[in-house]
């Protein structure tokens, strides 16, 4: 029976009379149909989001809100099974990861923040006056307001509660805008507010797509404050030109075209492990894949052969089958999208080294959105294939001869979002580290995280940081107060 995917609205589940599909990228079976969001139901949920702001959210402070906060995430946890099951029907991703990584980490992020907007310190100064008294500085934290929350589709969950939590802290109220292509989790989680009694107008769910629809309406409407949005850089391009009219606080988490570097003093296999998660995890969907891995010429040959024999032999399978390392793409237009790259590859010239096409299986996948891990070498550094991000389990290697030129080829990319480096010199772990042009370096690891640290990405890739304080201080606003003693 698929899923009747309902707006949230004022504490209350609305229906549209316009509705969408929701597919299953596995199969291409139908998972639920969605209820599209007029701008007439857009406007109550930013009516209810404005009222919210002054009612018992703001009274019940930092302390109050942590605790619903928390038990939101006990909420989650409680229907843990539901929330994989439904990230999976809409992702394809392998149960494995849904487990471990994208389900969990809702739960954490939420909880996260609860717990430091209450450790969270303030900032004073005490300041002398003319005539020898002083006075004394503070700054008293108060939310942005009405904040729209737009996500997308490749870690649906993860990255809206990586947003929901800091901005719900922090005391804000909030509209989310969960990505068409995979609106169920979104969904679920608006039964879980309401049944842990976050407040009416507190979180609204609207449910949509970008231009005419939900996404413009909440760009340009006057009363939001503030818009976290994580996508593609262009689509930051066209919010931002959106939000210029009222000139709304933006916090951007966009693309990438991220590099790895493998240099000749690397552990070689720990090298091609990393390789392997930093460029086919969550099939190649995340932001911070390797798309672009420059390996020293030394080492050129033997790490291709390595790395194109493990991505041949990864297991493509169904979400379920536990051995499972690698799911479908989110939607068959963004695998028209990737293979459209793999044909550009070759007009420009690439030797596809293993895949560059679709997976046959004979049964029902093949109607899904499969496409097969692909390896790619050859192509000039001007290639579209090497500049332009793909978003699929594709990477392009290239050989390098020294360390500068190492840097000057990672760097020479309009996006700076993440860098893996592999090599056992901490000298040049620390030299080279600094002078990549990105907003995460990782160092023989990929993808560690700590809730604490600066995220975000330089260039196309990005404006801000959230993490950790960086995400109190982008949803909060400091009055300073000057009491003269
Ligand atoms: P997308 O930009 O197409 O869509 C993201 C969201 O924006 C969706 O909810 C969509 O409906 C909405 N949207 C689209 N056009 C809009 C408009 N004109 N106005 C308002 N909203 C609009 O991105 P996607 O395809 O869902 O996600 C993949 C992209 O996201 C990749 O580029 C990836 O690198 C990037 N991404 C970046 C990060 C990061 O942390 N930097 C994390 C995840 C994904
Ligand atoms: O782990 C995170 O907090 C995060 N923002 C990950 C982003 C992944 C991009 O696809």
């Amino acid at each position: 029976m698929p899923h009747d995917i309902k707006n949230y609205v004022a504490g209350q589940f609305v229906a549209a009379d316009k509705q969408f599909d929701d597919i299953n990228p596995v199969d291409g079976t139908l998972v639920g149909r969605v209820h599209e969001a007029d701008r007439a139901t857009v406007d109550r949920a930013v009516a209810a989001a404005r009222d919210a702001l002054h009612g018992p959210w703001a009274s019940m402070g930092a302390a109050g809100r942590a605790a619903i906060l928390n038990k939101v995430a006990d909420g989650i946890e409680a229907r843990f099974d539901e929330f994989v099951d439904i990230e999976i029907a809409d992702t394809g991703k392998p149960l494995t990861q849904a487990r471990t990584l994208d389900i969990p980490r809702g739960a954490a992020n939420l909880r996260f923040f609860a717990g430091l907007v209450l450790s969270a310190n303030g900032e004073y100064f005490e300041t002398p006056t003319p005539d020898g008294g002083s006075a004394l500085n503070y700054a008293v934290q108060k939310p942005l307001g009405v904040v729209a929350v737009i996500s997308p589709w490749n870690l649906p969950f993860l990255l809206m509660t990586w947003k929901l939590g800091p901005a719900l802290a922090a005391g804000n109220t909030v509209i989310a805008k969960p990505s068409e292509e995979t609106p169920g989790s979104a969904a679920l989680l608006a039964e879980v507010m309401h049944e842990a009694g976050v407040p009416v107008g507190v979180f609204n769910l609207v449910n949509g797509f970008g231009p005419d629809s939900v996404g413009e309406f909440l760009t340009t409407h006057s009363g939001v404050d503030a818009i976290t949005f994580t996508g593609e850089s262009a689509t930051g391009s066209a919010i931002m030109r959106a939000a210029a009219e009222n000139v709304k606080a933006l916090s951007f988490e966009l693309g990438g075209k991220n590099a790895a570097l493998v240099f000749d003093d690397a552990d070689l296999d720990a090298a091609i492990d990393g390789t392997v998660r930093s460029v086919f995890s969550n099939c190649g969907q995340v932001c911070l894949c390797s798309e672009r891995v420059y390996v020293h010429e030394s080492l050129f040959d033997t790490f291709v052969a390595r790395l194109s024999e493990r991505a041949a032999a990864l297991r493509m399978s169904w979400p379920s089958d536990e051995q499972t390392e690698i799911g479908p793409l989110v939607s068959t237009a963004h695998r028209d999208k990737v293979l459209a790259y793999y044909a550009l590859a070759r007009e420009e010239g690439a030797n596809v080294i293993t895949g560059g096409g679709i997976p046959e299986f004979g049964d029902a996948r093949d109607n899904g959105a499969w496409v097969q891990p692909t390896i790619l070498t050859g192509l000039p550094e001007t290639a579209r294939c090497v500049r332009e991000e793909i978003f699929g389990p594709v990477c392009h290697i290239a050989p390098f001869a020294t360390e500068d030129e190492a840097i000057a080829m990672a760097n020479a990319s309009d996006y700076g979002l993440a860098a893996a480096i592999w090599t056992r010199d901490l000298s040049r772990a620390h030299r080279v580290a600094r002078q990549i042009e990105a907003g995460i370096v990782w160092v023989n690891t990929w993808y560690l995280r700590d809730l604490r640290t600066p995220f975000g990405g330089v260039k196309l890739s990005g404006i801000g940081r959230e993490g950790g304080i960086h995400s109190l201080n982008f949803y909060s606003e400091p009055t300073n107060i000057c009491i003269r003693l």
